[in-house]
């Protein structure tokens, strides 16, 4: 009794999100922007490529960052330096980020500039590697992050994550020679999940495969 309950208000819950997306991705495709939803574990460096990517793009093109948080603003101060609008959202004891919160953050970046004037919307979820991926925001492309540092079975552990990812980073490669860890074999469990999912490694300390990554996001626009 108790299960059918709890599924059905599971299925309320996500419809209900669905819906809010839908009117998001309205919002942002009447503006001409293109919105990427940014998702991993704690800590695979999702703050440290939004910088590399700000530096690279903010020049070119106009972008804005709606930064996901349980508590803190200290993601949101770091990306503040690139000077681009950075629309912190704190969640609370939410693991994620849901089209509620996201159409708070639209609403105030609506409020505080001309929204027609951004190309790109870049939305950094809370690091959770589970429950990000079944919570849409309304963005175009989800781009999941896994570091080499979190082991190779993760997506056939946690496979939501890397079924719904358009856009699959592997992340923090200047690591992968001091530890046991065989980048194919990450490759070959992320297409066991995802056939066609797009997989770029790349370090954002070295810089090594942020060519491709700054190509795959031009290809989107
Ligand atoms: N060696 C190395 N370290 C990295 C790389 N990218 C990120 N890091 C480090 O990993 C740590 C976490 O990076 P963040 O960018 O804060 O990770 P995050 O995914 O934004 O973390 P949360 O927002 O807390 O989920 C920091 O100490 C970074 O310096 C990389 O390419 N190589
Ligand atoms: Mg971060």
């Amino acid at each position: 009794m108790h299960q059918t309950f709890d599924a059905a208000l599971e299925i309320n819950l996500l419809h209900a999100n669905q819906a809010g997306a839908e009117e998001n991705r309205r919002h942002f495709e009447d503006w001409g922007i293109t919105c990427f939803n940014i998702m991993s574990s704690p800590g695979a460096g999702k703050t440290v490529l939004l910088e590399r990517t700000l530096e690279a793009l903010s020049p070119k093109l106009k972008i804005a960052v709606i930064e996901g948080d349980m508590t803190t603003e200290l993601d949101a101060e770091r990306l503040r330096q690139y000077h681009v609008p950075v629309i912190a959202i704190n969640t609370g004891r939410s693991c994620h980020l849901d089209s509620k919160m996201v159409s708070g953050g639209i609403h105030r970046l609506a409020h505080e500039y001309n929204p027609s004037e951004f190309d790109l919307v870049l939305v950094e979820n809370v690091g959770n590697l589970v429950c990000p991926a079944e919570f849409e925001v309304g963005e175009h492309q989800k781009v999941a992050l896994l570091s080499v540092t979190e082991g190779e079975d993760k997506p056939l552990k946690y496979p939501v994550m890397f079924q719904e990812a358009d856009c699959l980073l592997i992340t923090k490669i200047d690591l992968a020679p001091y530890l046991d860890i065989d980048l194919q074999r990450i490759e070959d469990n992320v297409r066991q999940m995802n056939p066609n999912v797009t997989i770029i490694p790349v370090s954002a300390k070295t810089k090594v495969g942020l060519e491709d990554w700054l190509a795959w996001i031009e290809k989107q626009l």
